[in-house]
């Protein structure tokens, strides 16, 4: 079994971030110290570290000047060093590669140094380098005969740096600045041999000149002492095999994603601005799933079935493929270039508001069943299915169109309705296979004249705090006694997955039958109900179907 950070107690948990700080600054001790060319890459967040990661380097330089960049600061200690530290937190969380800092001049005097170093143990970094300037520095590449530190003073640094490690394999890398400002090889040398000699573990050899010549003279006469680690921003055209040969340790290609990064977003915002569109480049970008890929999203939905309470996951079957009832000729015209679901509503189709309410609910899975017009039925976060024959056939051979897509838990429900969230609440939360929403205010709802699919129910919606015998649905038809009528079936039915098992056995029988053609959703559940026990789910009002204007007008008012 492996152990993850979250199984153990706090020692353990101690022991295990330790031993991970551990192994990554054995990691650049190892590659600072082989005999082969090591290759370092700047990164100067926590997303390019995991670019340096993919691309397969083995240690990641974070850079001063392009962390400051990123920040839109100058490389002048601008950023403070614990806004730095952060930085590098993001960044060693991102990867599991070794970092070395680029520590500035350890941002003041040894003392600085002790503390900068502690921190970074603490936080999984695994080695410093530090320049022998001072505070505030001054980007290399900037102005001439930038003052170098006093070499006993800057010895002072190293010492106390790497008295302070906590992590025995973390490094402490001193660069030397004697070329840059002009003091020549000699003095490099000088430098390089006390650094060595007061515990550094390599030396970095720096140079602003476009070729490599003062650098593999140094590497020469330094013989190897200890490894050397060079930048070669300026002497960019230098074969890499030189560096090689030379016995070099370790190439830090010191800001080239942060300049490829500027170049790019330079370019891409240019562009977006002149097109005002995003079409010419969103071939050139990298794509919203890639970003979730690189970041873990993956991992997160895992650990979010892991940790999160399971909820069987409820989707919805909506019957939209009729042109749908309409009870005057003024309805029938909003009706003549679209189904009824699609007709607006304060602005948005009756369906978007539909589907707004289900996603609320938590029922995310929509699939819609179209036919009459189908095309107009075209909105984001839903998926379709046709029911082509639907000038001829009813709403059970609309949602056998939909069979693969009720499983688990799922609502079905029509496609001119609109209720309020709660009643949809209570659906879901209700017990029962199949349980059916019916409306006991029935009398109150809508004219005379209005189409009802009526319910019978095992007994009467009561309003009383103590009534909680299950009722159980007889039979929903137009044409029920009136003394049996409990209720209007609202057109929501939740099915969980034994549910939907005894609807799709109702279904082929139906269709076994040659019944299927003509069976709307009622006679689906009357059937069902006079073999199983179908919950019924009194709800009282805040729900419509459109039929008419005034239903149109009424919806055109609903919150
Ligand atoms: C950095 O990357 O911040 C460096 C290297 O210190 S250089 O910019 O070349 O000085
Ligand atoms: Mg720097």
């Amino acid at each position: 079994m492996s152990l993850t950070p979250d199984l153990l107690d706090d020692d353990s948990r101690f022991a295990l971030s330790h031993s991970a700080a551990s192994r990554r600054c054995t990691a650049l001790r190892r590659e600072l110290a082989s005999p082969e060319l090591s290759f370092l890459m700047e990164a100067h967040n926590g997303l390019s570290a995991k670019l340096v990661e993919e691309a397969g380097f083995p240690g990641i330089w974070a850079s001063g000047l392009a962390i400051s960049a990123a920040l839109g600061v100058r490389d002048n200690n601008e950023a403070s060093w614990t806004q730095i530290l952060d930085i590098l937190e993001f960044m060693a969380d991102a990867t599991t590669l070794p970092i070395l800092i680029d520590g500035d001049t350890g941002y003041g005097n040894f003392n600085n140094v002790r503390r900068l170093v502690r921190k970074l143990c603490q936080r999984g970094i695994a080695g410093v380098c530090i320049e022998d300037k001072l505070f505030p520095k001054t980007n290399s590449f900037l102005g001439e005969a930038q003052p170098l530190a006093a070499i006993d003073e800057f010895c002072g640094r190293i010492k106390a740096g790497k008295d302070s490690q906590t992590e025995e394999d973390f490094s402490l890398v001193a660069r030397i600045e004697a070329l840059i400002s002009g003091h020549g090889l000699d003095e490099a040398l000088r430098r390089a041999e006390a650094y060595h000699a007061a515990g550094a573990d390599a030396v970095l050899i720096h140079s602003k000149r476009a070729t490599a010549g003062e650098i593999l003279a140094f590497a020469e006469r330094w013989g190897n002492r200890c490894p050397v680690v060079i930048v070669p921003t300026m002497y960019y055209a230098t074969p890499t095999q030189e560096f090689r040969e030379a016995g070099i340790s370790t190439v830090i290609w010191a800001n080239h994603n942060l300049r490829a990064a500027m170049t790019a977003m330079r370019q891409t915002s240019q562009r977006i601005r002149e097109d005002e569109s995003i079409i010419e480049v969103e071939g050139r970008v990298a794509g919203v799933h890639d970003i979730f890929r690189l970041v873990g999203n993956g991992e997160l939905e895992e650990a979010e079935r892991r940790y999160l309470p399971r909820q069987a996951p409820i989707g919805a079957v909506v019957l939209a493929a009729s042109r749908g009832n309409t009870l005057d000729s003024a309805l029938d015209r909003l009706t003549e270039d679209r189904p009824k679901c699609m007709i607006d509503i304060r602005g948005q189709p009756l369906l978007r508001r539909l589907v707004a309410t289900l996603n609320d609910g938590g029922v995310r899975r929509v699939t819609v069943v179209r036919g009459y017009r189908k095309e107009a039925i075209d909105l984001p976060g839903i998926a379709a299915v046709d029911n082509d024959d639907y000038a001829t056939t009813g709403e059970a051979a609309s949602l056998a169109c939909a069979l693969d897509r009720i499983e688990d838990d799922c609502i079905i429900v029509y496609g001119d309705v609109l209720f309020r969230r709660y009643i949809l609440d209570g659906l879901i939360a209700a017990s029962g296979d199949i349980v059916v929403a019916v409306d006991a205010l029935w009398e109150k709802h809508g004219g005379a004249a209005r189409v009802r699919d009526l319910a019978a129910a095992s007994r009467r919606f009561s309003a009383s705090y103590l009534e909680d015998a299950p009722a159980t649905l007889r039979a929903i038809g137009g044409d029920l006694p009136q003394g049996e009528v409990t209720g209007e079936f609202i057109g929501m039915v939740r099915v969980n997955a034994r549910g939907a098992a005894l609807i799709r056995a109702e279904i082929a029988a139906l269709a076994a039958e040659g019944a299927l053609a003509q069976a709307d959703l009622p006679v689906l559940l009357t059937r069902l109900a006079a073999r199983h026990d179908i919950a019924v789910h009194y709800v009282t009002g805040h729900w419509l179907d459109v039929d008419d204007l005034a239903d149109l007008a009424e919806a055109r008012n609903f919150p």
